[in-house]
């Protein structure tokens, strides 16, 4: 996959070259090239910004910087003789990090590590002038995405979330296959449960013991202690997720180990 990232602090997108993602890029799973906004600016301030039309606070980004950029960044390759039919290249997708975007989950994480090629646009102050998303759109799909009801100063971290988070699902980026299918939210998991506890040796440690069931040996056991113990999580972090899933994937004992769960919700909500 290849990643386009454009932005007025490149030094932001360092960690990029850590850990997984690191390796997947040495490894040519991963293309990924961050671009600075300024280099499409030509005054003697590389100004990027403006006051808004209509008044308020803040600033707006320039759209003559963004359109060049976006135009630079997705021009097709240039090849030595040009075929006389263009290939059916893939495109690319435009990312728009956003606090106004739609709320960006483990399901768009998992559509768009299957896309072949993503841009990220992120934007700082108060956003950047609405007509370069209008434009964008004339030449390709557009998704503005918020990572969460909170507001950041830019859409730099958001785009490292977002980047992180649909890398790690690409064939080959994480070491062990099994460990993005077991995730909290992957499609199929546990269906809407949070993942529970988990633990390695020694057996005990500053005086806590281990959950003698994980030493049993016992799987059918293991699996209905791991069920129970995430069935508590959710009721306890994430009640919410609970009310969706469908009352016949709860059997009795998942009734019995909620109902234990709630008592201990209603008694803290009490003390409180
Ligand atoms: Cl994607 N950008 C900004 N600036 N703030 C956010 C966000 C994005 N997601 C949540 N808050």
């Amino acid at each position: 996959m290849r990643i386009d990232i454009i932005t007025i602090f490149p030094d932001y997108f360092a960690p990029l070259e850590l850990s997984l993602i690191g390796k997947a890029r040495a490894a040519g799973i991963l293309d990924i090239r961050v671009h600075d906004l300024r280099s499409w600016t030509y005054d003697r301030h590389k100004t990027v910004d403006d006051t808004p039309y209509g008044g308020g606070p803040g600033m707006v980004m320039k759209p003559e910087p963004w359109g060049e950029a976006l135009d630079a960044v997705t021009a097709p390759a240039e090849t030595a003789a040009a075929p006389p039919v263009p290939p059916a290249a893939p495109g690319p997708r435009l990312i728009l990090p956003a606090p106004s975007g739609v709320p960006f989950t483990q399901v768009h994480a998992e559509r768009l590590s299957d896309e072949p090629w993503l841009v990220f646009a992120c934007g700082r102050y108060e956003g950047i002038d609405a007509r370069v998303v209008d434009d964008a759109w004339e030449r390709m799909p557009v998704e503005e995405l918020s990572i969460g009801d909170y507001v950041l100063a830019g859409g730099e971290s958001a785009t490292l979330v977002m980047v992180e988070t649909i890398s790690r699902l690409m064939p080959g980026v994480l070491g062990n296959a099994d460990s993005a299918v077991q995730d909290s939210f992957a499609p199929g998991a546990m269906e809407n449960l949070l993942e529970g506890a988990v633990y390695t040796k020694p057996p005990v440690w500053r005086g806590r013991e281990v959950p003698p069931v994980l030493l049993s040996g016992d799987h059918g056991a293991v699996d209905r202690w791991r069920r129970d113990e995430a069935l508590r999580k959710t009721a306890r972090n994430r009640p919410e997720l609970l009310r969706e899933i469908p009352e016949n994937h709860l059997d009795q004992h998942d009734q019995d180990v909620l109902r234990g769960a709630r008592l201990q919700v209603g008694s803290e909500s009490v003390a409180d």
